[in-house]
């Protein structure tokens, strides 16, 4: 173990995760002439495009709008081979962002932090990693993302499968060989979707183990359209400011200003044809009320029920995979070939809901109808969202509170950014913030500038304490569940909810603002003077005389 007194030990920032946002955090530091130091549990950079190998990991955000904006050189030079990048390709990006922006020599790989303690005497965090070392900083940020603590499924016997077994987010980084084996998928949420195709295409047989069907629209992938990307990158600061402004972090729709109620019958159906000849997730964006009205939405799940029924050809199986909530309250999908895969001779569907499953046994998955032999098991069963991952760090002040303390009956945070009663400590893209209803890229960069820039501010001013007032984080949650309340998003059962965690308290996690009206917000608090905030002298804020 190194010695704590070590000057080496000691930044200015210490930063949590070097995905997209640990990366540019790092960046930005760096160019502030601050001392960083960046902890990453995997081996690389790269975060969600690190873990998530699993065949067919794709983004359904298009790669042109799903990158950094900060460099024009960046933006300009790097070509994307599709569409929509798959795994592999974002991963050789960031990898291409650390490397041409030298980030890695800062950060610290085969690093998890367990501890995160702030002491309120010396006005630092000290971070603890699992290995037992220990670095210390005047600021802390949690670049961990939304989507990393996996949730695995408690199912009495696993530890005696013999086969392998794989969560989608773990997935070893050698090529994993189905061909001739039985496999087992459980969940069907947008990984399982992806990988339920690319599976089958291998595998002697695929039972695809489903509790909720859920909608899928077709992603509609295919080789990077020469003349699309001419005509961005011609204009890409002003594409990118279109998408800041927008309220989903992509420029390429515009913003619906119609009801699905106010247009004939006919015109409503062009409308979805386009969206859905289109692909990806913008269907409901057709119109204004999609995720708001319930007559609204009802019409549009009725025109995605029926496209997909047009594909599947057993119309038991068909019945089976209709989804019976309103679209777009849980993660709306997108597919390439999801549901033609259950036309093949190898591929069955079950359904868990009504028969869920009860036990494995060696070699086998056991629902209270039947028993399914299989050699191997992909949990594609998601994350404990946005909130497990911080949980996952002991976080908190000495002989003063910690964040399971501070979030037992679910997140509290001021626009995302800080948790009230936890000093110097920022998140990226936190409770109550866009995050996962957006473009995350571009939230990430809000966040992070706006992060920085409130460093350089109290830098400036020789200020080095900065706190979120509880008054503020209340009426901006406030503001956040009020949002909510008015779509149907609130009411589902779903990871927006904390629906998915057992015993995880429910309530709307994210912003459903916009990131438009978010940034704007976020820009007007600085502005105010980080109102909400009580920036300071560590001097002062233990109550000395300044
Ligand atoms: P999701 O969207 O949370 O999907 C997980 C799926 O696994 C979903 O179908 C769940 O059914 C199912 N699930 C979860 N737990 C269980 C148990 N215990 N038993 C059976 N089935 C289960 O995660 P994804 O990884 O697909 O996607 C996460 C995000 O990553 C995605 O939205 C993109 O933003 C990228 P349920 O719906 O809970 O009934």
């Amino acid at each position: 173990m190194m010695s704590v007194e070590n000057n080496d030990q000691h930044y200015d920032v210490l930063v949590v995760g070097a995905g997209f946002a640990g990366l540019y955090l790092l960046h930005r530091l760096r160019a502030q002439g601050m001392r960083v130091k960046v902890f990453e549990a995997g081996d690389d950079v790269g975060g969600t495009w690190y873990w998530n190998r699993y065949p067919g990991a794709r983004c359904d955000v298009e790669s042109l709008e799903y990158s950094f904006s900060f460099s024009e050189e960046l933006q300009q030079e790097w070509k994307w081979s599709e569409r929509y990048a798959g795994q592999p390709e974002i991963l050789r990006y960031l990898q291409h962002v650390a490397d041409r922006f030298d980030l890695r020599r800062d950060v610290l790989f085969n690093t998890r932090v367990a501890r995160a303690r702030f002491s309120p005497a010396r006005n630092e965090w000290t971070v603890n990693t699992e290995a037992g070392e220990q670095y210390r900083a005047r600021y802390c940020v949690m670049a961990t993302g939304n989507l990393s603590k996996a949730s695995v499924p408690d199912i009495p016997g696993i530890e005696s499968f013999k086969g392998r077994w794989f969560h989608t987010s773990a997935w070893p980084k050698e090529p994993v060989d189905f061909t001739g084996l039985r496999v087992g998928v459980v969940g069907t949420g947008s990984t399982g979707i992806q990988l339920v195709p690319r599976v089958a295409e291998q595998a002697r047989h695929l039972y695809v183990f489903q509790r909720t069907a859920n909608y899928c629209i077709p992603l509609r992938n295919g080789p990077q359209d020469a003349g699309i990307e001419r005509d961005v990158k011609g204009r890409y600061a002003a594409v990118r400011k279109q998408a800041r402004e927008s309220p989903s972090g992509v420029a390429g729709f515009n913003v619906p200003t119609q009801s699905v109620l106010e247009v004939r019958p006919e015109e409503r159906e062009a409308a979805f044809e386009r969206r859905w000849n289109w692909g990806g997730i913008g269907l409901t964006r057709a119109f204004n009320d999609v995720l708001f009205n319930e007559e609204s939405n009802r019409i549009a799940s009725e025109y995605v029920k029926r496209k997909m029924r047009e594909v599947v050809k057993d119309p038991k199986v068909a019945d089976a995979l209709t989804p019976t909530y309103p679209i777009g309250t849980k993660r709306l999908c997108a597919d390439t070939g999801y549901f033609q895969a259950f036309n093949r001779d190898n591929v069955t569907l079950v359904d868990i809901r009504r028969s869920p499953i009860r036990a494995m046994g060696p070699h086998s998955v056991e629902t209270g109808e039947a028993t399914y032999e299989v050699d191997a098991l992909i949990f594609a069963t998601g994350f404990d969202a946005m909130t497990g991952t911080l949980l996952a760090i002991d976080i908190g002040v000495e002989n003063g509170p910690t964040l399971r303390s501070l979030w037992a009956d679910g997140p509290h945070a001021y626009l995302g950014l800080m948790v009230a009663g936890l000093p110097n400590l920022f998140m990226v893209t936190g409770p109550g913030s866009p995050s996962v209803l957006s473009n995350v890229v571009v939230s990430i960069e809000q966040h992070v500038e706006w992060i920085t820039n409130c460093l350089a501010h109290m830098q400036e001013r020789g200020l080095d304490h900065i706190e979120a007032l509880a008054d503020a984080q209340q009426t901006w949650g406030d503001h956040v569940n009020e949002v909510a309340g008015r779509s149907l998003l609130a009411k589902a059962s779903s990871w927006y909810t904390g629906a998915n965690i057992p015993g995880k308290p429910r309530g709307f996690i994210p912003y459903m603002g916009g990131v438009g009206a978010f940034r704007a917000h976020c820009d007007e608090v600085a502005r105010n003077g980080y109102q909400g905030f009580a920036l300071s002298t560590a001097r002062q804020a233990q109550g000395s005389p300044a």
